[in-house]
């Protein structure tokens, strides 16, 4: 017989919509039984208020979190996305296992406490601080699988495939030393990586071809044929990008993409902020899964998702985190909104006529992080038990319920709103701190201290 839990929620997000007096059996860690209008909660019952399922984190580079505000001075030219870059750059030259370990941590743990409980690692520091191939060439990539399992966060780990500094198969930079790879040196990897992925409970292994500036038209289709899981690409983020895509192929990224790779529910791509009316309803049509990090493309001045079209046309989509220069799962959900409110001048976008926004937001996200990810998120039978609860004395909360909640959550309480946070039945958030903050935090400080003296 394994481990037993019994919770018993008051208002919780299941499959089909919010219910009362939840009762849920975990058994080992798995979703053994989920039964909505309960009877009085059992006595050997842990009791919460408001439950719903953790949310997804589709989109991560946790080293940068080791740079977020430092890169808010006004460089006194015309700073941009590139500049940003060039800041990120210098501040990757330095980072080892050891310090992506630590800072990963930190990020996951920061994760967790907001609500998030799995993440998407899209992850391109491979090399050593030369350029040289770490002796274990799957150092970095371990040194994330250790955060995960530290933090106890669940992991889609996609290892990412860059070869080139632009459109055409363009050489790589001095910068971009640590990320390359080729075909067969990135199928090694992938190969490495398998035992330690299965060893993580509920990890998946993805693909992640950077960008159509990182790879040609041949290494695309070679690394998304290297896994049956999820494949990440980040996408038309920059008006230049686009630009550029249209001087080499006379297509925009977006619609390059649709016509040359076979682009399907298997698929994220990554931003897709500047596309036409068409590209966004093909977008939809396909079913990949709009991977949209309002915070990071809001600080990168990236510009605003044209979700109206790809929202009518049927698409689906999660929010990531991506440059972590602030981690907060409703922020995200929140500033998406925002974004569309400021953009056309009205309110209330991401929602049906009807239809409560917060809780529209917190379940498309949901979904389509989930698909994005390759691993379910939703209280029902069979999957992990992951779930966030609020708290009910937040005064943001009082007298909401159902769909309201979720409003309360994201567009009044914020953070402030997160109670606890579990994974397979393990609480890993109490009173919105992870269990191992101090610790985690205590060593990031310290590699701080190391990377930026
Ligand atoms: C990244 N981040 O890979 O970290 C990128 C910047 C690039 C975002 N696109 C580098 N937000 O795209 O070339
Ligand atoms: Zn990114």
């Amino acid at each position: 017989m394994g481990r037993e839990q019994r919770f018993h929620f008051d208002q919780a997000l299941l499959p089909g919509g919010w219910a009362v007096d939840v009762a849920l059996l975990v058994r080992d860690g798995l979703v053994a039984a989920v039964d909505a209008g309960a009877a009085a909660p059992r006595t050997d019952a842990e009791r919460h208020a408001i439950a719903l399922p953790g949310l997804p984190n589709l989109h991560s580079h946790a080293f940068q979190r080791g740079m977020a505000g430092l890169a808010e001075v006004n460089l006194g030219g015309d700073d941009s996305f590139w500049s940003w870059r060039e800041t990120m750059y210098r501040f990757v030259a330095r980072l080892t296992p050891d310090h992506l370990h630590a800072i990963a941590a930190m990020a996951y743990a920061e994760m967790l406490e907001t609500g998030f409980t799995r993440v998407g690692e899209f992850h391109y520091l491979h090399r050593d601080i030369g350029g040289a191939a770490f002796d274990d060439p799957a150092a970095m990539s371990l040194a994330i699988v250790e955060a995960a399992a530290e933090t106890g966060i669940a992991l889609t780990h996609l290892p990412v495939f860059y070869a080139h500094s632009g459109f055409g198969g363009a050489a790589a930079g001095e910068g971009q030393r640590r990320f390359l790879h080729d075909v067969d040196g990135y199928a090694a990897l992938l190969d490495r990586l398998r035992q330690p992925i299965e060893a993580l409970p509920d990890a998946v292994l993805g693909v992640a071809p950077h960008s159509l500036r990182a790879v040609t038209p041949e290494e695309l289709a070679a690394v998304a044929a290297l896994v049956g899981g999820p494949v990440h690409i980040h996408v038309a983020e920059q008006v230049k990008e686009v630009e550029d895509c249209l001087a080499w192929s006379g297509a925009r990224p977006v619609e390059w993409l649709l016509d040359h790779a076979a682009v399907d529910a298997r698929w994220c791509l990554v931003h897709a902020t500047h596309m036409t009316d068409g590209e966004a309803r093909r977008a939809a049509a396909s079913g990949a899964v709009a991977g949209l990090c309002p915070i990071t493309e809001a600080n990168l001045g990236d510009g605003i998702f044209p979700a109206e079209v790809f929202l009518a046309a049927g698409g689906a989509y999660g929010v990531g985190s991506d440059s972590n220069i602030l981690i907060d799962a409703s922020e995200e959900l929140r500033l998406l909104e925002y974004g569309q409110r400021l953009a056309h001048r009205r309110r209330n976008r991401l929602a049906p006529p009807g239809a409560s926004v917060g809780d529209t937001l917190y379940r498309s996200a949901l979904a389509g992080g989930a698909r994005a990810l390759g691993a379910p998120a939703a209280l029902a039978v069979g999957n992990p038990a992951d779930f966030v609860t609020l708290d009910a004395d937040h005064p943001s909360l009082a007298e909401r319920r159902e769909g309201l909640l979720a409003d309360g959550w994201l567009f009044a309480a914020g953070r402030q709103a997160v109670d606890g946070v579990w994974r397979r039945g393990h609480r890993l958030v109490t009173a919105g701190r992870h269990v191992d903050r101090a610790r985690i935090a205590a060593r990031y400080r310290r590699i701080l201290g190391e990377l930026l003296a």
